[in-house]
């Protein structure tokens, strides 16, 4: 008697352990009622909170659809700040249920730290700012110079690398966040800022005098930057993977903010269009969602063009162009699998 209670209590701590390591996120963030989002500690045009406090960004857009997919409230979000260095703890300890974070798709985040990178919302390289007082022209010509660079990050890796191949030399002034970089860089604590292009231009677009400082040519690396979950809940993994992809879908064919109402009435001439939007198929249900899931993303900040254009389009002081984030028909590579 003894020995079987105490083998049933032996199974019973193995069963919660397995359940703690592929916890069912979506349940405890039904229960929760809120998605718990890891961002950046601010990054403008990508996740910061405006004038009110609420944040707001390219990539607090993708928390946002997650929510209104789920929760049916693209509101329904806890923002959780983190570092280059906390947002994998973060979220390996359970502490957030995703991160949104320009946090770039690599070998050994995947495999070794046990994540899953549901997809790219940027395709990135890393690039260098310099003030143009500067007189530098390409990063080649860089030797010698201070460089302002975030700890825990691939651009800390890959200016190592880049710095080795060329055979010349640097000295790493170690930041923490990007709002430190800029202040070290304007304060010309170092000569040159590195970080993935888009946060380049959307540092630089802070600025006082952002003409006062130039991207160099050199594009040095590739970032595909992405949200991403952890190992061992494919379901979950699923759900912000499909949300993602319908976000890309709907601006592949043409379901906007403005017409997505009108489209979900009922069933239209394009099959693709009413499986996105429920009115046909039962693709919500696959991933234990209602019919809704996707038309309530789209409904939360637009399709994907819509959210780039707002938050840091060419009219956006950011100012980015598609380049490889256009859709794949129109030379990018966006590309979403087929809703089926
Ligand atoms: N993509 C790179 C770099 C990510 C990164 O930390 N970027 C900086 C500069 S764009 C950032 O997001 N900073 C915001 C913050 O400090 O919270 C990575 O995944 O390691």
């Amino acid at each position: 008697m003894m020995k079987k209670s105490l083998f049933l209590g032996a199974l019973t701590v193995a069963g919660l352990a397995a359940a703690a390591a592929s916890a069912a996120t979506l349940d405890d963030v039904k229960a929760r009622g809120k998605l718990n989002c890891g961002v950046t500690t601010g990054l403008a045009g990508f996740a910061a909170p405006d004038a009110n406090g609420v944040w707001e960004g390219f990539d607090v857009a993708v928390c946002r659809a997650v929510a209104a997919a789920v929760l049916g409230d693209p509101m329904a979000v806890e923002f959780v700040t983190t570092t280059g260095q906390t947002r994998f703890t973060a979220l390996a300890a359970g502490e957030i249920d995703m991160l949104a974070r320009n946090t770039t798709w690599t070998f050994s985040r995947d495999t070794d730290l046990k994540f899953e990178f549901v997809g790219v919302n940027y395709y990135d390289g890393q690039g260098f700012m310099v003030p143009k007082g500067l007189g530098v022209a390409s990063a080649k010509d860089l030797d010698g110079a201070t460089v302002c660079i975030q700890t825990g990050t691939t651009t800390e890796l890959n200016l190592a690398d880049f710095f080795r191949t060329n055979n010349i030399s640097y000295e790493p002034v170690p930041i923490e966040t990007n709002a430190e970089a800029q202040q070290q860089y304007l304060a010309g604590a170092c000569d040159v800022y590195t970080t993935d292009a888009s946060g380049l231009a959307a540092t630089r677009a802070t600025f006082e005098n952002p003409g006062d400082h130039i991207i160099l040519p050199e594009i040095i690396s590739k970032e595909p930057l992405g949200p991403l979950v952890r190992h061992g809940d494919n379901e979950w993994g699923d759900i912000a993977r499909w949300t993602l992809n319908a976000l890309i879908a709907a601006e592949e064919l043409g379901i906007t903010s403005a017409n997505v109402a009108e489209l979900s009435a009922g069933p239209t001439n394009n099959p693709e269009i009413n499986r996105v939007l429920g009115t046909e198929g039962e693709l919500g249900a696959m991933i234990r969602l209602d019919p809704d899931w996707a038309k309530r993303a789209i409904m939360a900040g637009g399709n994907y063009g819509e959210i780039f254009e707002k938050n840091i389009g060419e009219n956006t002081p950011i100012g980015l162009a598609r380049g490889l984030n256009a859709q794949w028909m129109d030379g990018g590579l966006l590309y979403s699998p087929p809703f089926r």
